[in-house]
């Protein structure tokens, strides 16, 4: 792999950003009530928030929204995109939706009774509240290397297999109406899962007789990541490790605003004939009739076209050394980040950045915000704020193992010039890192706190 990332594009159309002051991101701020998510795009100079629906599209996906067939039912985009999903993920039916967490909804509404568990690696925040919103209970099961952020193992998104199989005879298989892997592991650092790990789920939830489904978002970055570290796969095509990986499962969940590259989109997909008719009638009262599911035509067609665009392997080198670059940069400067760095964002670890501040201060929230006033960049809190949760039987709040603030790269969008302003804003930051404190709630929400919360510093 080159040093440094070298674009396998180039840029035809720009979009202007402004830095604004220090005064005026004091004032922006406050009115946001420390809640990044309440300030205006406008008012961002580098937008990390998120790798979800940021991407930029290609010349040739920009072409297919042109060529969008807004036919009520059976457009021809419809089809495009069939052939790409069956041809990549290998399962049988699918059905577009809106977005990741559609999918997320029509799969639990049509799987999860009431007391049932789903285990993971790791859910993330809306597979996490789509399952408690169906009376289910979300378990991560995570293996131990994940949850420390200074190993550099190859793997940290793997499962705990052991537990996982504990756990299915703890609550019994009656309980587990299927079980799930997030690959990458987004609120664990973006860390791949191995293709042994992936097998191995299957195997152990098959055993069982539970269905076994992939968040597959950043799959991927993930078939990449197998490609550069799993012995055996360092000459197979990315896309010949993605049909692996996807052939262990019975289905997916696919937010397709990462991996697929475009700003709207995602699918469910399943092999269970039965399963895809109830998703159907999910789809149909929820979304949108089957060969739309709550797109445009030329959504459906950019979707397609950026699906096969996502496995292309010069493009996936470039975006995981484009990542590693920030990483680096930032290891150069001793600033701490979780190791080795995921394939979509570096997470800065705000435990070590903040060891002043107590998990119950919110130090991952306090340094995002630090952060947009050194130099107007938006990264998001995946950590207190995120995760942190009320024990029913004592009232008393768990706080996650993790406390992260996540600078998410978005795909084709920032150069390196971008990433360094990012590397050297953050180096000021921490040699004055003593001067930032904690915050408190004046706002939070039961569900999917960190939307709409409001803080104000102690
Ligand atoms: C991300 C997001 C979107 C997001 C979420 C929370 C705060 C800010 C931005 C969405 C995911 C995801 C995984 C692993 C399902 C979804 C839902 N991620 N699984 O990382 O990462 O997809 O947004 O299309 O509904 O910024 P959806």
């Amino acid at each position: 792999m080159a040093r440094f990332p070298v674009e396998p594009f180039k840029i035809k159309v720009v979009e202007p950003i402004r830095q604004t002051t220090l005064a005026q991101r004091e004032e922006i701020l406050q009115q946001a009530g420390y809640n990044l998510f309440a300030v205006r795009a406008e008012d961002i100079y580098i937008d990390l928030l998120t790798d979800s629906g940021t991407s930029a599209m290609s010349d040739s996906q920009w072409a297919g929204m042109m060529a969008g067939d807004e036919s009520y039912a059976g457009c021809r985009n419809f089809f495009n995109l069939e052939e790409a999903v069956r041809s990549i993920t290998g399962f049988r039916y699918f059905v577009p939706t809106h977005q990741g967490r559609a999918a997320e909804n029509v799969l639990f509404t049509c799987t999860i009774e009431p007391g049932q568990s789903v285990p993971s690696n790791m859910h993330f925040d809306t597979t996490q509240a789509n399952v408690i919103a169906r009376g289910g209970d979300p378990v991560n099961l995570l293996a131990e290397e994940g949850l420390d952020p200074t190993s550099h193992a190859p793997f940290k998104g793997d499962v705990d297999i052991e537990r996982l199989e504990a756990f299915i005879q703890q609550v019994g298989p009656e309980s587990v109406p299927l079980g799930m892997l997030t690959v990458t592991n987004n609120s664990g650092g973006g860390q791949p899962v191995s293709m042994a790990n992936i097998r191995a789920t299957g195997e152990v939830l098959h055993r069982y007789g539970i269905p076994f489904f992939l968040d597959a978002c950043r799959y991927a970055e993930n078939a990449y990541f197998i490609k550069l570290r799993e012995p055996g796969y360092a000459d197979t095509p990315v896309l010949e490790i993605a049909r692996e990986m996807f052939s262990y499962a019975d289905g997916c969940t696919m937010s397709a605003k990462k991996d697929a590259l475009v700003n709207i989109g995602g699918f469910l997909a399943m092999n269970d004939e039965e399963l895809y008719q109830r998703a159907c009638q999910q789809l149909i009262l929820r979304e949108g009739f089957p060969t739309y599911g709550g797109l445009a035509g030329r959504d459906l067609e950019a979707l397609a076209r950026g699906l096969w665009e996502g496995v292309d392997e010069r493009y996936l080198a470039y975006r995981v050394a484009h990542t590693r670059y920030l990483a680096d940069r930032m290891v150069e400067e001793s600033i701490p980040i979780l190791e080795p760095p995921g394939g979509h964002a570096v997470y800065l670890d705000a435990r070590r950045f903040l060891p002043h501040i107590p998990q119950a201060e919110l130090p991952g929230q306090a340094l995002t915000c630090a952060l947009f006033l050194e130099g107007g960049i938006r990264g998001v809190e995946i950590g207190s704020v995120m995760f942190a949760r009320e024990d029913v039987e004592t009232g008393e709040m768990i706080y996650p193992e993790l406390e992260l603030v996540r600078l998410a790269i978005p795909r084709r969008v920032y150069t390196q010039a971008h990433l360094d302003y990012v590397a050297e804003t953050c180096q000021r930051l921490y040699e004055c890192r003593e001067e930032i404190g904690g915050l408190r709630y004046t706002y939070a929400p039961d569900l999917l706190r960190h939307f709409t919360a409001r803080f104000e510093p102690l």
